[in-house]
Formats: structure tokens, C-alpha cells, sequence
């Protein structure tokens, strides 16, 4: 795989990294993604179930689909492409990752300066309380399962209509005003608020790289994009970049 000169010496130099990941690193490690053609769950559309409307009308029902994918990612493992975003945090002065995925495979892979910008699959909250704990990886039996104070514990991710965490949107604000380069990987451009980062990072002067299977609106504005399996495209990449 080659890659623009210009590019690697840019990655090389850089001092300030921000990626951000989508659903598509995952794809991989055997998880589906939102809108691909196996994206699909059963006949429903994320934008269906994951929303409060939709647990509160049928707790079970998102239960159910949030206990399939807790199954499905709980055999699954982290791959090339989460690995080497992980090595990257070392390589660079300053790296922040922030990724929009709930499965918790970027810190399986050993990335730490993470932003799990929407939640992460792993955690509940108490529609009471408000507070948030891990559920082990075990299958949840009861569902909906409920807190020790009888009320439903729901999964402790961003639904649609819900605001993003303010610590975790601070911390991402800041990184892709201030970053080099803002590289996305796998993620399709079409969240908000995560779709307008690359926008941004580049109106602050940073450099935009794409990695996705296809050309997305963020292809429009990007500085490169490079189309391939980020499980291919990026240890290939950070090959070059730390080639002496
Ligand atoms: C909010 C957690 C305030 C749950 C998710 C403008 C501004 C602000 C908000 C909005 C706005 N316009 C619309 C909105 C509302 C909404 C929104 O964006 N709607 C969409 C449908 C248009 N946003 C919100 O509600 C957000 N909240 O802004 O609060 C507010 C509220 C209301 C109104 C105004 C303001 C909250 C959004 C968070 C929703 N939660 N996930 C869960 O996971 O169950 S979103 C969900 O989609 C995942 O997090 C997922 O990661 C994310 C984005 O999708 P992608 O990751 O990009 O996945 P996708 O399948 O789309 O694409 C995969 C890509 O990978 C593809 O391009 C494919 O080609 C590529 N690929 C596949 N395989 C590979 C690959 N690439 C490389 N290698 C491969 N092997």
C-alpha cells in the first residue's frame, strides 16, 4: 500500500494527534455497523431503538437489542486497526482519541487518552438515581434489569435527542481546536455532533485524513482520504510513519 510522501512526513512531524473512530474500526472484530447492509438489526434502524422514547415505550425490546450486542462484543476482540491507534498514543506529545463506539474495544486494545464520546455498552445507569456502574460481561438474564432501588437500569450510552457528556465534549472541543492533524477512521459522517469535528479541526488549521471502506461527507473536506479496511490502511500507514 503507498502512500503520499508529504502525508507520512506530516504524520511524522505532527506534535498534537486527535482520531476519531466510528463503527467502522469495529467492523473487523465482527461487529456490525449502524448502517451497513448488515447493520440492520432484525427490521429496526438504531435511530429506532436507540432513543429514550423507545426504552421508556419498550424497555424489553431495547434490552434485548443492547443484551444481543453485549453478546456479540463480548466474543469479540480488539484488531489491527485498534491496536495501532493505541501505539499511537505514545508516539505523539499529545493524542486524544475519541471514539463514538460503545464497545469498549479501544481500551481492550490498550488506548488510554480516550474520550468514549457516546458511553460505553458495559455500563448502566439507574433511571432513578443517575448512577452508572459496569455490568460484567456475563449474559443480564432478567430484562430489563432493575436497580437495587426497583427502578430500570437502562444502558449508560447517548441515545438520539441526548445530550453528549459535557466532560467528554470539553475535552474533545479543545483537542481538535488545538491538533496537527485529526484523523477519522471508520465512521460514516453522519452522527452530529461527532460529524462536525473534522470541520472544525480543519477551520483551526489542522490537517483532515479519512480511512473508511468508501468516500463519506467527510471525503468532501478532507485532506486525504484513504479508502481501504482501517485493519489494513492503518498498520500499513503507521509502518511507513515509523520506518527510519
Ligand atoms: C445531540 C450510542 C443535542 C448508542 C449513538 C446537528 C447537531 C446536533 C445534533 C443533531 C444535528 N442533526 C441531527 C442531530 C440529532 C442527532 C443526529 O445526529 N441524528 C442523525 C441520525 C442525523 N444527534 C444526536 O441526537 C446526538 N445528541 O446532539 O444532543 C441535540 C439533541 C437533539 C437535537 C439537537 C441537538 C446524540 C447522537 C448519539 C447517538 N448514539 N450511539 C448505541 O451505540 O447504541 S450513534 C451511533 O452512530 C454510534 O455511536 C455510531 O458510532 C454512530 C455513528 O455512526 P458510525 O460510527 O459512523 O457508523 P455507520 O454505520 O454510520 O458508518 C460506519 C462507517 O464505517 C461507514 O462509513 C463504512 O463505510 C465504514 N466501514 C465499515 N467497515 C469498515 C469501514 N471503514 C474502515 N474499515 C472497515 N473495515
Amino acid at each position: 500500500m503507498d502512500f503520499d510522501v508529504e502525508l507520512i512526513e506530516k504524520l511524522r512531524q505532527a506534535s498534537k494527534v486527535v482520531v476519531v473512530t466510528g463503527s467502522g474500526i469495529s467492523a473487523e472484530s465482527g461487529i456490525p455497523t449502524f448502517r451497513g447492509e448488515d447493520g440492520l438489526w432484525k427490521k429496526y434502524r438504531a435511530e429506532e431503538l436507540a432513543t429514550p422514547q423507545a426504552f421508556f415505550a419498550n424497555p424489553e425490546l431495547v434490552w434485548e437489542w443492547y443484551d444481543w450486542r453485549r453478546q456479540l462484543i463480548g466474543k469479540a476482540g480488539p484488531n489491527p486497526g485498534h491496536q495501532i491507534i493505541a501505539s499511537m498514543e505514545d508516539y505523539y506529545d499529545d493524542f486524544l482519541l475519541i471514539t463514538q463506539n460503545v464497545d469498549g474495544l479501544h481500551g481492550k486494545a490498550g488506548s488510554h487518552n480516550m474520550v468514549e464520546i457516546h458511553g460505553n455498552i458495559w455500563k448502566v445507569k439507574c433511571t432513578e438515581e443517575n448512577t452508572e456502574k459496569f455490568l460484567d460481561e456475563n449474559p443480564i438474564g432478567q430484562l430489563p434489569p432493575k436497580c437495587e432501588c426497583g427502578a430500570l437500569l437502562r444502558p449508560a450510552v447517548v441515545w438520539f435527542g441526548e445530550s453528549l457528556p459535557v466532560d467528554g465534549l470539553v475535552r474533545a472541543d479543545k483537542a481538535i481546536k488545538e491538533c496537527d492533524i485529526l484523523i477519522t477512521v471508520g465512521t460514516s459522517g453522519y452522527v452530529y455532533p461527532v460529524a462536525s469535528f473534522p470541520m472544525i479541526a480543519q477551520a483551526s488549521r489542522a490537517l483532515v485524513i479519512e480511512i473508511n471502506l468508501e468516500k463519506t461527507p467527510i471525503s468532501q473536506i478532507a485532506d486525504y482520504t484513504l479508502l481501504g479496511k482501517s485493519g489494513d490502511v492503518l498498520p500499513a500507514l503507521w509502518h511507513k510513519v515509523i520506518q527510519k
